[in-house]
């Protein structure tokens, strides 16, 4: 599909696969590393399986399989399914594991954490652990922010952003990105790339995007921040509502600063998806180049494990087509950059 390196699963072990994944994704999520890696590793076999394995013995037959994967291939080809799968589906400690982890700046060592100190909900977790200021947010907002937000409110937010940005500086433009720019029809946050043609550095428009904040809380449009370019450089991260709308529902809100020589770069990363962004990545590194949300680099040096001993220099940041030019990928157009 497209010379991007994605590939479609038409593998005869589809279904085998899809089941086992599921199980290695369980195990990413409890931390079992060993578990987790004989998974990894029996799905990489049957990636690259030209035939279905169906039994016990055929499956045994290949590298890294053991007794008891073996033995799961066989139920599932058998089954259509995996009681394993099932048992640990309804393990309710992943319940609660989700749960957590489904809670805005909760990443899965938190949660984990949470969950071995045997807190099982929300209201226990409020009681008794200390939580961060954004974690408490997420806490009191944890519904709204795991309501989908309709295409039509999102179009009507960016509306309201763009008439606050114009309205302090003319020349910025202002660009929804994420799931919306991917035609989604509903988003789970809204996503602004701010940018000015003739700026070469985010820092140009720190002034800006205090001026829009500032204006934005006033007038009742944003009603909590969660992250300031003071921790990220380029990013503010909050909460907004439609002013005058009675019970309107808390929406996450992201804002990237974008310099114009590094929009199209920008534009690439912040429409993702993120699978999308890690195959086209991987794409630029197996040409010996670099691609980040500021620019495709080339000449870039590597020493032992690839770790990267300069930024390489740049190809092209400011120009979204020239990039997959460049890369010697077909034009996507964001509504297919789903994988
Ligand atoms: N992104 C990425 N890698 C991540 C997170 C994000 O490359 N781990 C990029 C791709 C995303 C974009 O940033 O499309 C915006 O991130 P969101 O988390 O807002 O994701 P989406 O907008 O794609 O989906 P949603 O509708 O859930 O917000
Ligand atoms: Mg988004
Ligand atoms: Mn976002």
């Amino acid at each position: 599909t497209g010379g991007t390196g994605i590939t479609t699963d038409s593998n005869p072990n589809a279904r085998t696969i899809e089941i086992l994944q599921k199980m290695a994704d369980y195990y990413v999520e409890t931390k079992d590393h060993w578990r987790q890696s004989a998974y990894r590793k029996t799905i990489g076999v049957l990636r690259k399986q030209n035939t279905k394995i169906s039994s016990y013995d055929e499956a045994i037959r290949l590298p890294t399989i053991g007794h008891r994967l073996a033995l799961k291939i066989e139920e599932i080809v058998l089954t259509n399914g995996l009681r394993r799968l099932n048992d640990v589906v309804s393990d309710p400690r992943f319940h609660v594991l989700q749960t957590f982890m489904n809670i805005y700046c909760v990443g899965i060592n938190q949660a984990w954490n949470w969950v071995q100190q045997g807190h099982t909900s929300l209201e226990d977790l409020k009681a008794h652990v200390s939580l961060t200021k954004n974690q408490q947010l997420g806490i009191e907002h944890y519904d709204e922010f795991l309501t989908r937000i309709p295409r039509e409110e999102v179009t009507a937010l960016g509306n309201f952003v763009r008439d606050a940005a114009v309205s302090i500086d003319p020349k910025v433009e202002v660009i929804i990105g994420g799931s919306y720019r991917r035609g989604a029809s509903s988003s789970g946050d809204i996503d602004f790339i701010l940018t000015k043609r003739s700026t070469t550095s985010s820092q140009e428009l720190l002034e800006f995007l205090t001026s829009l904040t500032n204006h934005l809380t006033k007038v009742g449009f944003l009603v909590a921040a969660l992250l300031t370019p003071s921790q990220t450089g380029s990013k503010w991260h909050g909460c907004c509502v439609l002013p005058g709308i009675l019970k309107s529902i808390w929406r996450r809100i992201d804002f990237l600063l974008v310099p114009g020589s590094e929009l199209g770069a920008a534009l690439i990363y912040f429409t993702g998806d993120d699978i999308f962004n890690r195959s086209i990545r991987l794409l630029a590194s197996k040409k010996g180049w670099r691609l980040n949300q500021r620019g495709l680099y080339k000449d870039v040096l590597r020493g032992p494990g690839r770790v990267r001993l300069n930024e390489g220099s740049l190809i092209e940041g400011a120009d979204e087509n020239k990039i997959f030019a460049a890369l010697g990928v077909p034009w996507r157009p964001p509504e297919q950059r789903i994988c």
